[in-house]
């Protein structure tokens, strides 16, 4: 059985990752994929915020092909900022009107850390590949995902059908459902506090898998305490859910979590 890893978050942080991809034995010394029949995930919000959001993008693309070469995997996952540098891209300050708000995608995109240098980048195939990205993967027992929300589910009740869903409405031109996307992808925080546990339950009985592994909300704002005081993922939830942002844009560590062996 390969060993199973997921990062996440890395936001145009190409040298943070790096260097802990390396530190993980899946990278070595000239950034070439040293890990053999290992499977990474990388759980989104590759751009905005960080230097160098394409310089993150063209190496896990790169090691998506050197994985497949060596037997392992390197599977992306659809993160909101994607969904936001996308939309950017395809309406920019189109007016849109949202459940009776006037919104624009550049608004966000630009509060939200948004970089010129990104967007200079996206051709109309690297907008293909971005938005063919699924929104949510299943690996051995491990659901795997962006968000820490169950929102996923009001895309189907499957994995297949939550990625289709999500995959039909970023290839089609309708401002209103990018926002439903974008909206329910920054969403957070659902599997924290008293009501976490029933919340995980429900999308692990839809789409399977006994532990949710989630990016999105850093490690240091889900559980109070300081983004340089840890070092690991933190595991809660009863179990029921592994956050692995370490907060790399806050000062926090690039984590890898390794999920088996
Ligand atoms: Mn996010």
């Amino acid at each position: 059985m390969p060993a199973t890893f997921a990062t996440s978050d890395p936001h145009g942080h190409l040298a943070e990752l790096t260097a802990a991809l390396q530190a993980a034995g899946l990278l070595d010394g000239e950034s070439r994929w040293s890990g053999g029949d290992s499977r990474l995930w990388v759980l989104g919000d590759l751009l905005d915020r960080g230097p160098d959001g394409l310089g993150v993008i063209a190496l896990v693309r790169r090691l998506v092909d050197e994985a497949a070469a060596s037997g392992g995997a390197v599977q992306p996952v659809l993160g909101n900022h994607e969904v936001i540098a996308l939309g950017m891209r395809r309406f920019g300050d189109t007016p849109v009107v949202h459940r009776g708000v006037v919104r624009t995608f550049e608004s966000i995109w630009s509060r939200n850390g948004g970089l010129d240098s990104d967007q200079a980048g996206i051709d109309d195939e690297l907008f293909a590949w971005l938005a063919g990205l699924p929104a949510v993967g299943l690996d051995g027992d491990h659901l795997l995902m962006h968000s820490d929300t169950t929102q996923y589910l009001r895309w189907g009740s499957t994995v297949e059908q939550v990625n289709d869903t999500v995959r039909a409405i970023l290839g089609d031109d309708d401002p209103v459902a990018w926002f439903d996307v974008l909206v329910a992808l920054a969403q957070r925080h659902e599997y924290a506090g008293s009501a976490g546990p029933l919340a995980a339950r429900r999308l692990l009985r839809a789409l399977g898998g006994q532990r949710i592994v989630h990016g999105h909300s850093i490690i240091g704002d889900l559980f109070g305490v300081r983004v340089d005081s840890y070092d690991e993922p933190r595991l809660y939830c009863g179990g029921l859910a592994l956050d692995i942002d370490g907060g790399i844009y806050e000062g926090g560590p690039c984590l890898v979590a390794r999920l088996s062996d």
